[in-house]
């Protein structure tokens, strides 16, 4: 087989991107036929950086063949410059491997992501526990290059790969009392360090959710994968959310539970701090922290000379699209 596996590929033939252009429609052409390598944009693929470099994650097999296929939507991409890969894989918040930006890299290389099962329930017409594999068999994987705003006021620009949510949401066919969503990550301790800690100030599982109508906007995102290739386990492998108009903290990792229900849900950071996580999280340079300002944030990378200050937009800058959900709403009660 001429396809190779990222750990496969050297650094040298990743760059220049011109060349993996050509390659990849070449790739394109042999996976797909002519129809498939009429459309599209090349997905935005990890960059060498430094020796030391963490190798890309695999992933299996399964998911590799179907990132091949990917296709970028350039509608809702932004084109500002992802952050370099090693840098997206390293500075993360995964409380389950550690509370430092570092840990989760460090803690989180043996974690299973395969095989990987997720159970739909509550009310929906057709619950059931399905395989990852099984659901996401029926899509064309798309990226989406989106800004991450985290509450602690720094933010980064990563190229996910993924689904639609609604898609999903829509195949189990939610019933008219399905109000809000809500996802639940892995609660396993002997495989998560941050679970077993008796410092935790959260509550495991780390619970997320969504009004029904948020769940259902095409900017909601199920990611199985970043950078062209599969999702690091550091980064919420194997499916994590995006919400790009929300702070990160809604953005749930590893979820094995997804559960359509009527009443708003309890979530982890809302419950361990109601003043200062709120159930919405819009991102709001209006509203500060109660501790710090939102007005604006660290654009990573950047360091003690580049320190990379920008301003803060109201819903992320994602406004246009989503403002309208929230008309009724006063922002500064429902932070
Ligand atoms: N299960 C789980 N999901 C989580 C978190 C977490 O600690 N546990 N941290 C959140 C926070 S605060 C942020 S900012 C993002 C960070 O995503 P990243 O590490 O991929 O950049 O993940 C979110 N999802
Ligand atoms: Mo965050």
């Amino acid at each position: 087989m001429l396809i190779k596996k990222p750990d496969d590929i050297r650094p040298s033939e990743i760059t220049p991107e011109s060349v993996y252009l050509n390659r990849r429609q070449f790739m394109r052409g042999l996976l797909g036929g002519a129809a498939l390598a009429a459309s599209g944009t090349a997905l935005a693929l990890p960059k060498p950086e430094f020796d030391g470099d963490l190798p890309v994650y695999p992933g299996p097999d399964w998911l590799q063949a179907q990132l091949r296929a990917g296709e970028r939507n350039t509608e809702l991409s932004t084109d500002e410059a992802p952050a370099p890969y090693q840098h997206a894989i390293r500075h993360n918040n995964f409380y389950e491997f550690g509370t430092r930006k570092t840990d989760p890299s460090r803690n989180a290389q043996q974690f299973v992501t395969d095989p990987w099962s997720v159970e739909i329930g509550g009310e929906v017409g057709k619950p059931g526990t399905y395989p990852l594999e099984d659901l996401l068999k029926p899509y064309r994987l798309e990226e989406r290059i989106v800004r991450l705003r985290c509450v602690e006021a720094w933010s980064m620009v990563i190229p996910f790969v993924g689904i639609p949510l609604a898609d999903l949401l829509k195949r189990v066919q939610p019933n008219s009392r399905a109000r809000y969503v809500e996802f639940t990550t892995l609660h396993d301790p002997q495989q998560m360090p941050g679970q077993r800690s008796v410092f935790s100030t959260l509550d495991w599982p780390y619970v997320e959710g969504l009004r029904i109508d948020e769940a259902m906007h095409p900017l909601s995102f199920l990611a199985v994968g970043m950078y062209g290739n599969a999702l690091p386990p550091q980064n919420g492998a194997p499916l994590r959310l995006v919400v790009p108009w929300k702070y990160g903290f809604k953005w749930v990792k590893s979820i094995v539970k997804i559960r359509l229900v009527e009443q708003m849900p309890n979530t982890t950071w809302n419950r361990a701090a109601p003043d200062e996580y709120g159930f919405y999280a819009n991102v709001n340079p209006a509203v500060d922290h109660p501790r710090w300002s939102q007005a604006t944030e660290r654009r990573l990378p950047s360091s003690l000379f580049q320190p990379n200050i920008i301003d803060t937009q109201p819903f992320n800058g994602y406004g246009e699209q989503v403002a309208h959900l929230y008309r009724d709403l006063d922002l500064t009660k429902w932070f």
